[in-house]
């Protein structure tokens, strides 16, 4: 394999299709084929056929032929021609738009064989553009992502990053490593009275903030998987709480069967919802009660053990069923047994505590439920009402909202890019620890030499990240999973 052959593709999935692009990339490569592409000479009779050699001019596209070494038409087509370095792979690229038939896209493909031309490799478009210094590592990531994103907010996460934001932001951060760098190194080259006395305070103040920068980075990893696979909410509790109900509520259908017996639910049932731009994954789930029925345990054991995965448990209950006068109690006691067989969520699990059918309470409860939501607000946790009779779930999808906020930590990313790939997350993790064991040094007044060396390594881990300079194993299973034509 060189870098210096032409290298061909279809670009556009194989099968019968309108259009099919095929791309040819490599120094020079039109020359190789230009005596076969022609104009398309109009005839007196109204039918066209191929003329003189068809002179491209760079990225505008022309109509013609593509002959084969007879004479004979292969299709008609349109070329667009790219000149390097202005192309997406850095070199001369030819673009051949023509008919969606895999017999002609055999036919060409054979004809650019003997024209000297060879059959790319996966992704080896774009592993050019990045040898040609077009695009970094994780712009390759992005591109690659980008085409097999399956939720919308995927799709953003890919194209934000396929702008180069992440290497952007690292390079920010190299500066400012660097700037540190140079007051450790002057300390250990200059003697004191040159350059004044050792003490590292701003450089640690100034060190702390780049580490912070990058440990939001490393979590951000995370968060974009969160962002892109949706926010698991699971509905638990007793049978007949009106979880179902509000299931379909939230997502405006009847997907979920609802009868007042209890028991109803056994599956779990599951489905997307987005919420301004939020997605989550929603599960409906048996109701959680002691129970004979082997059926139902199967059912409730899913309820539990969905609950466990969950970023977000509802714990839904029907406060109609509960005495007023004892309601805080009552509440506490249904909680703590639907808490149990969870065994201690994780930290990292939010829990909103949803009370039921609001359209059949009566003047006391609905007072009661008013001074429990002043007392949750205070010791801030998530409490609200709900009516499916109603339709109205506009509580619960506000907390949801400020959940999933909190959840991908989306204050504290900001403006800082999100990283796509567990190679980034491992660099940055590289790059985070370095840099506190420089840290750690700085607060010991250790060696300049020793900081200096730590802050360089750390500056290296970052350099890795976006990759601009990749080793062949990085390389080869970065690209070796793009599509063909890419
Ligand atoms: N009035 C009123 N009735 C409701 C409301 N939500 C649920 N119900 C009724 O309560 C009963 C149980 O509702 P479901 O939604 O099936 O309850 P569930 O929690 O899914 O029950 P299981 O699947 O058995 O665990 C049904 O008769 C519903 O019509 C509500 O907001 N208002
Ligand atoms: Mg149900």
């Amino acid at each position: 394999m060189s870098s210096t052959d032409t290298i061909f593709a279809q670009s556009t999935a194989k099968g019968r299709s309108a259009i099919a692009l095929h791309r040819i990339s490599g120094p020079g490569c039109y020359e190789k084929i230009s005596n076969l592409v022609k104009c398309a000479t109009q005839n007196d009779d109204g039918t066209s056929t191929p003329g003189k050699p068809l002179e491209l001019k760079h990225a505008a596209s022309k109509y013609g032929f593509l002959i084969d070494e007879n004479g004979s038409v292969v299709d008609d087509c349109v070329f667009t021609l790219f000149r390097a370095p202005n192309s997406y792979s850095g070199e001369e690229t030819l673009e051949i738009a023509c008919h969606g038939n895999p017999f002609i896209a055999a036919r060409l493909h054979s004809l650019l064989r003997r024209m000297g031309c060879r059959e790319a490799l996966p992704g080896e478009f774009t592993q050019r553009a990045f040898l040609n210094g077009k695009i970094d590592l994780t712009r390759a990531e992005a591109i690659d992502q980008l085409i097999h994103a399956d939720t919308t907010a995927g799709i953003e996460l890919a194209r934000k990053a396929s702008t180069g934001s992440i290497g952007k932001h690292s390079r920010e951060l190299r500066e400012r490593l660097v700037a540190v760098m140079a007051y450790f190194e002057a300390h250990i080259d200059f003697a004191e009275d040159e350059v004044g006395s050792y003490s590292s305070e701003i450089q640690i103040a100034e060190l702390t903030s780049i580490k912070n920068a990058v440990q939001v980075l490393f979590e951000s990893y995370v968060s974009g998987i969160k962002i892109r696979e949706g926010i698991k909410i699971v509905f638990l509790g007793e049978p007949n709480a009106g979880k179902s109900s509000l299931y379909n509520t939230l997502l405006g259908s009847d997907r979920a069967i609802v009868t007042d017996i209890p028991g109803t639910t056994r599956d779990v049932v599951e489905d997307r919802l987005t919420l301004n731009g939020r997605d989550f994954v929603l599960m409906d789930t048996a109701g959680v009660r002691e129970t004979s029925d082997k059926i139902e345990k199967i059912g409730v054991d899913r309820s539990i053990s969905s609950a466990k995965k969950a970023d977000i448990v509802c714990f839904i209950i029907d406060p109609t069923i509960l005495d007023e006068k004892k309601l805080a109690e009552q509440i506490e006691y249904r909680l703590e047994n639907l808490r149990k067989p969870l065994q201690g969520l994780s930290q990292f699990t939010e829990e909103i505590v949803v009370l039921s059918k609001e359209d059949t309470w009566n003047d006391v409860l609905k007072h009661q439920i008013e001074l429990l939501k002043v007392v949750a607000k205070s010791t801030e946790r998530s409490l609200v009402s709900c009516s499916s009779a109603n339709s109205d779930a506009s509580w619960l999808k506000t907390e949801l909202e400020k959940k999933y906020d909190l959840i991908v930590n989306y204050g504290r990313i900001g403006e800082s890019p999100i990283l796509i790939s567990q190679r980034q997350q491992d660099k940055a993790k590289l790059a985070m620890e370095t840099l506190e064991h420089a840290i750690s040094l700085a607060h010991k007044n250790d060696f300049p030499e020793k900081i200096a060396s730590l802050l360089l390594l750390t500056a290296q881990h970052l350099a890795d990240l976006v990759g601009e300079i990749g080793t062949e194993d990085v390389l080869t299973s970065i690209f070796s999973n793009f599509c063909i034509g890419k």
